[in-house]
């Protein structure tokens, strides 16, 4: 058995230096957890739910909170795998996929969207203002264009020079993504899941994809079953990893259904990458880290391998857990 060893940091400590905050083993799971919650992917997921916990904490609704809150990673250049600064496809150019999803089923999505700093808001947009799920590529950047949304260039100079230097060295693709020990350089969409005060669960997902993908290429973030699936009377879950793996096995609608079934969060997320483990032959090759929320805002976490983390915020806790891994460590 892996004790959980949760840490428990200030807000502001964690903010300043997100690096500095220790992690633990995460069971999983929390009993009747207080509402209002939020739970994201990665370490990037702390300074993200502080921005989610300042709607929650007043009172807001969920879908804002985590609107909100993964706006924060779109934003920061620091953070190459989401938004401004993501790391470009094969051919230098930065494209995004995003989606958002609340409690009564309403989702969008937007997906190869380029010069756009927060997709995240165009998805809210495809959702909010038309009769459609998702736009993609041309057609999504002229409706963010028509409403309001500024064009920018999103290739920052040094993931210029990082592609630069991709190219040259005539590496190939590769697929792995954020797996311990590894030099990291495919990682880290945010999805993040959030209960509001008032019982409402909303969740999105964000993501520049995977570094120098093919040009064309759309991964699971932003498609709902895949990279994340939300159900008011349930609860939701979001994906990161290598997508093809998520979207060939649709888990982050498999483990909602999982939970409706009766299993916890994590248990159903264990499920999902077994699934995978199953299903995809090369699936050591890949990371893919699940986290899900039920609307008891009991939580749970499960990856393939060790190295995936995720943030969680309540009232009374504000850390970054290690998820438990199918690969577990020797
Ligand atoms: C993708 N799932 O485009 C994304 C990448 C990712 O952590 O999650 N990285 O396949």
């Amino acid at each position: 058995m892996i004790s959980r060893r949760s840490f428990i940091t200030k807000s502001s400590l964690v903010v300043a230096g997100i690096g500095l905050a220790k992690t633990g083993i995460s069971t999983n799971s929390f009993q009747n957890n207080k509402l209002p919650i939020v739970i994201s992917t990665w370490n990037h997921g702390l300074p993200a739910n502080e921005a989610a916990w300042k709607v929650l904490s007043a009172g807001g609704h969920s879908l804002d909170a985590v609107e909100a809150g993964v706006r924060i990673p779109e934003g920061d250049p620091k953070v190459i795998t989401v938004g401004y600064g993501g790391i470009p496809d094969a051919e230098g150019k930065v494209t995004l996929d995003a989606c958002i999803m609340d409690e009564k089923g309403r989702a969008g999505c937007v997906t190869y969207l380029q010069h756009i700093k927060h997709p995240i808001s165009v998805a809210r947009l495809v959702m909010e203002k038309t009769p459609h799920v998702m736009l993609s590529g041309k057609g999504a950047l002229e409706f963010a264009l028509d409403n309001g949304f500024k064009k920018e260039k999103l290739l920052t100079p040094e993931r210029k020079a990082h592609w630069k230097k991709w190219k040259k060295e005539k590496r190939q693709f590769s697929n792995k993504i954020n797996i311990e020990n590894q030099e990291i350089e495919n990682h880290d969409t945010i999805g993040m899941l959030a209960i509001d005060k008032d019982g409402r669960i909303s969740g999105a997902c964000t993501t520049s994809g995977m570094g120098f993908k093919m040009p064309g290429r759309v991964g699971d973030s932003p498609i709902i079953g895949a990279g994340l699936f939300v159900d008011g009377e349930i609860g939701g879950a979001v994906a990161t990893g290598s997508g093809e793996l998520v979207m060939k096995t649709l888990g982050t609608f498999l483990v909602v259904e999982l939970m409706r079934n009766g299993m916890s969060p994590s248990r159903a997320c264990e499920e999902a990458v077994k699934r995978i483990a199953k299903k995809i032959p090369d699936y050591k090759q890949h990371q893919i880290g699940y986290i899900a929320l039920n609307k008891d805002g009991e939580y749970g976490s499960f990856c393939i391998q060790p190295g995936f983390n995720f943030a969680v915020k309540t009232d009374e806790k504000t850390e970054l857990e290690d998820a438990e891994a199918w690969l577990k460590k020797l």
